[in-house]
């Protein structure tokens, strides 16, 4: 780190540690701590959210953690310790349960918001140093579904096949299940320059959120029902003669099966299955055909479902028939969460998968790795298991009987937070990396203190695909270490365990070798090059070659250049209503909270603009109930119940309640939620499961 070489800058150019947005800012030290400022990037164009603002409180704040903590029996209080003792504790355990049940009874959790460099350390030192096939990541909860269905169709999954400001230029916008005025502020300047050009925006969301008061057009759907919604436009541009027949023919594969299959989708019965009035569906249908630059957008409301895989394919497929993916300022994309969400799914955190995006099952992609790891490609392990398959088997007789968490809070993000909870009480080594004392780390039997991102430097790769730099303001406090000095003091405890590097710059090259060849190719990405100009897009495979800012121009990345359709038929939700839980139920976001809140709920100004959780209902149903606005309500599922205040409003479908997930305690919104996870990509139903709400 530039900082422990005794050099210490007074300012640096930096971006936010939150989200994928990740916003240009500057750090200044100053004597009461460090200041933030806004800097101008082409994602935030000078703005930041309060969330940005605020971010530097957390470097000072009393309850940063600055020792390690140990646990001596369970049940015990957690007591501070030296670093040799915690790492010689977890480096015993992990050997001994290895030696008595195998290198799988140790497993490895990761974060989206970890930088490229610890992303790609952590999962050489699951493979290499633990030897274990149990790696996963929070990342699974956030972006698979949309991941699985752009590399179905694409060959590729960047999750913005174009820059950002293209959206400013959009004729027709179309947004869906999609919150950016609370979930990344900065991005509603591309919105509003889009509106003023005189572009239109539709937003599709079960509630009138921020976002779809500012839309041209808002289709209510009920939860769950984005799929019907899709087909229903699909059917109606080919009922209209809006097909792109020369793009279909000359760029895509498999729209026959696709055209029989919404032929069925007939708009007045979407309209009774989804809500969404049939002049809403034919207008929308009109707005994306007509127009040269039509882009459409999906995130979390789309995709955290059961069918999430095919809910993205069935707007893919929309957007293949109008012939958007590849022609300037149009195209699919979808808007990655996390502030490392992108690069957090490329480099081999993901159960299935090496660094450069390829896959752990690849032989080609096996040799290549492990050359670079100096091993026996045959000693690389096999794939692992989805996140909440992982989670829900810990400490089970088959399962893991050891963790380590870097960069996740499960207690309160995972679906059916209480059951993985319970999972976690039943390990017999619970280790989580953080800088704060999580409701996570609140169990752990080892919790190491780490470094925050003012006093790291990095790469991160935004929601455009494009790697950027964190750079170091300051020196980390005393008794902090990085996450790469812990996993290097963990490997260097472990038999035969190759050193690692703990210098993020040399992870880095690493890394450029270790992706060359692969799908996300970094090899021609240097920090010199991302410091010289506004980052660079991968694929960049040559030092002097460009990057690639846009996707798709001439051919997809599949084996044959063409992009695919895939016929995907609606399905109802996994748990549907029913007398007792006659209420659908989904969950989300508010501005002033981020994720599981471990961080924002320390914040003074971001807990007095959201203090604490609440359920959002229509007044009629509130009536119903006798709950007036503040009343404390419970909602109740089969697996378990929240309690928090109620909060009217007339915007949201009378069938549905909705609750943020950002609060721990009685109002955990996953104590309610559903564990059905999507077939393909293992994210779970996050946005919609039956309920029913009564007074508390
Ligand atoms: N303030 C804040 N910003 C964040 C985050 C945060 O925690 N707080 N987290 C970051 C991360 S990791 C992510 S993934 C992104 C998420 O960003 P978004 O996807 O924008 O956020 P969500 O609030 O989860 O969901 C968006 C909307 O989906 C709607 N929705 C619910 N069910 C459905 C449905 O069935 N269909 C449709 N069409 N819509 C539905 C909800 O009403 C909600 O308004 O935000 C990032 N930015
Ligand atoms: N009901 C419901 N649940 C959801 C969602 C939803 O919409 N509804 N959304 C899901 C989504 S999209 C996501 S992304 C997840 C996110 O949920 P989590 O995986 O819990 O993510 P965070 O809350 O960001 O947790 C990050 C933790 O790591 C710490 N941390 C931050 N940076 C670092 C670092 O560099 N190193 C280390 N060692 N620690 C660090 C933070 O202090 C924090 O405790 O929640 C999911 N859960
Ligand atoms: S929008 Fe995201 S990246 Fe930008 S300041 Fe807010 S949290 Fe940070
Ligand atoms: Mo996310």
């Amino acid at each position: 780190m530039a900082t422990r070489s005794g050099v210490r800058p007074r300012e640096a150019a930096t971006h936010c540690p939150y989200c994928a947005l990740q916003c240009g800012m500057v750090l200044h030290a100053t004597t009461d701590g460090v200041e933030v400022a806004a800097r101008d990037f082409p994602t935030n164009r000078g703005g930041l959210c309060q969330k940005g603002w605020t971010a530097a409180e957390l470097l000072d704040h009393p309850d940063r953690l600055t020792t390690p903590l140990l646990r001596d029996r369970p049940g015990g209080e957690l007591r501070p310790a030296g670093w040799d003792e915690a790492l010689d504790r977890v480096a015993t355990a992990l050997r001994t349960l290895a030696d008595r049940h195998g290198p799988d009874a140790v497993a490895v959790f990761g974060g989206g918001g970890l930088t490229n460099e610890k992303a790609y350390a952590l999962g050489r030192f699951a493979r290499v140093s633990l030897r274990t096939r149990h790696i996963d990541y929070n990342g699974r909860w956030c972006m698979s579904s949309a991941a699985a269905a752009g590399n179905r169709a694409f060959g590729v999954d960047r999750g913005l096949p174009f820059p950002l400001a293209d959206l400013g230029r959009a004729d027709t916008l179309l947004l869906v299940g999609a919150n950016p005025a609370e979930t990344m502020p900065p991005l509603m300047r591309h919105l509003t320059d889009q509106r003023e050009r005189g572009g239109r925006l539709i937003v599709v969301d079960p509630r009138a959120t921020a976002t779809a008061r500012q839309a041209d057009l808002h289709l209510q759907p009920l939860p769950g029902t984005d799929l019907a919604v899709a087909n229903a436009l699909l059917h109606i541009a080919l009922r209209e003669g809006y097909l792109d027949r020369a793009y279909v023919a000359a760029r895509t594969t498999g729209f026959d099966e696709v055209r029989r299959t919404v032929a069925g989708y007939w708009p007045a019965e979407v309209e009774r299955l989804s809500g969404v009035p049939v002049a809403d569906l034919e207008a929308t249908a009109r707005a994306l055909a007509t127009v040269d630059r039509a882009i459409i957008l999906t995130a979390r409301g789309a995709e955290q479902h059961a069918k999430g895989v095919d809910t993205v394919s069935a707007f893919i497929n929309l957007a293949l028939a109008l012939g958007l993916p590849g022609r300037p300022g149009a195209g699919y994309g979808c808007l990655t969460g996390q502030g490392n969400g992108q690069g957090g799914r490329e480099h081999g955190q993901k159960a299935d998968q090496l660094p450069g995006y390829r896959r752990i099952d690849d032989p080609a992609a096996r040799e290549h790795v492990a050359r670079v790891w100096g091993v026996d490609p045959a000693a690389l392990p096999g794939a692992g298991v989805p996140a909440y398959r992982l989670l829900d088997s810990l400490g089970t007789p088959s399962g893991p009987k050891a963790l380590l968490v870097f960069g996740s809070n499960p207690v309160v993000s995972a679906p059916r937070a209480a059951r993985i909870e319970s999972r976690l009480r039943d390990l017999d080594l619970l280790v989580v990396a953080d800088f704060l004392r999580s409701e996570t780390a609140e169990l752990a039997d080892v919790v190491l203190p780490v470094t925050q991102w003012a006093e790291e430097d990095g790469t991160m790769t935004n929601l455009e695909g494009r790697v950027l730099r964190r750079r170091a303001l300051r020196e980390p406090p005393a008794g902090v270490r990085t996450d790469l000095e812990i996993l290097a003091g963990l490997a260097a405890r472990l038999p035969d365990a190759a050193p690692l590097p703990t210098d993020p710059r040399e992870v880095f090259e690493e890394l450029r070798r270790a992706s060359a060849g692969g799908p996300a190719d970094y090899a021609g990405i240097t920090w010199e090059r991302i410091d010289a100009d506004t980052g660079v897009f991968w694929p960049c495979p040559d030092e002097h070659g460009p990057d690639r800012p846009r996707l798709f121009a001439d051919r997809f990345h599949t084996p044959d250049g063409r992009a695919r359709f895939h016929p995907v038929t609606h399905r109802p939700a996994a748990e549907p209503v029913c007398a007792d839980y006659p209420l659908h139920f989904t969950t989300g976001r508010v501005l002033a909270q981020y994720q599981s809140g471990t961080q924002t709920r320390r914040v003074a100004a971001l807990r007095r603009a959201a203090p604490g959780g609440f359920v959002e209902l229509h007044p009629d149903l509130a009536a119903r109930l006798g709950v007036a606005e503040g009343t404390p309500v419970r909602v109740v599922s089969r697996r378990g119940e929240l309690c928090a205040p109620a909060r009217l409003s007339p915007t949201i479908r009378p069938d549905t309640v909705f609750a943020p997930f950002h609060w721990p305690g009685a109002a955990r919104a996953n104590s309610v939620t559903n564990d059905a996870v999507d077939p393909v990509s293992g994210m779970p139903e996050f946005k919609i499961c039956a309920v029913r709400v009564e007074r508390a």
